[in-house]
């Protein structure tokens, strides 16, 4: 009689499972990058109830900048300006969409971030730090933290189009 060796078996399902689990690994691993270029705030005096935040973002993956914070104001919120006639008017959104690759202006006459009831004046030369919040396409959220340099009062109004 011949006797069959046995031994190697146990190891070799081992082996297959643990690669399965290697791979579910792996697919969950994909966060959003995002670039920030040219942050800047505006400049507030004493009294004043709100100032803009600017900047240009692009992202790695389709994603969504849901919300803003910074130490240096009470409330921040996304804002979208509006011509209605002659009347320049701005309004709360929930989101801006930063699809994957596309740099998305948020400048003095589209979207922008709003510092409202700032702590004190926003002086020129300061840098203001802000905490944005992206969500890519499978709800997973990140922080991206902003040093934005302020600008004097007047900044933006050259770059209306004419
Ligand atoms: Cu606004």
């Amino acid at each position: 009689m011949k006797s069959i060796p046995s031994f190697g078996l146990g190891k070799g399902k081992h082996l297959i499972i643990g690669l399965l689990l290697a791979g579910f690994g792996t697919a969950a691993l994909a966060d959003v990058n995002v670039t920030v270029e040219d942050a800047w705030v505006r400049a507030s005096v004493p009294g004043q109830a709100a100032t803009g935040a600017f900047m240009r973002l692009t992202a790695s993956e389709d994603s969504k900048l849901t919300a803003a914070s910074s130490p240096v104001a009470g409330t921040v919120e996304i804002h979208e300006m509006h011509m209605k006639g002659d009347v320049m008017s701005m309004a709360r959104v929930a989101s801006i969409d930063l699809p994957a690759g596309k740099s998305v202006s948020l400048d003095t006459h589209g979207y922008h971030i709003m510092l409202i009831n700032p702590k004190a004046p926003i002086e020129a030369g300061a840098t203001v730090s802000l905490t944005l919040t992206v969500v890519d396409g499978g709800g997973k959220q990140a922080s991206v933290k902003v040093d934005a340099k302020v600008r004097p009062l007047a900044s933006g109004e050259e770059d209306m189009p004419h």
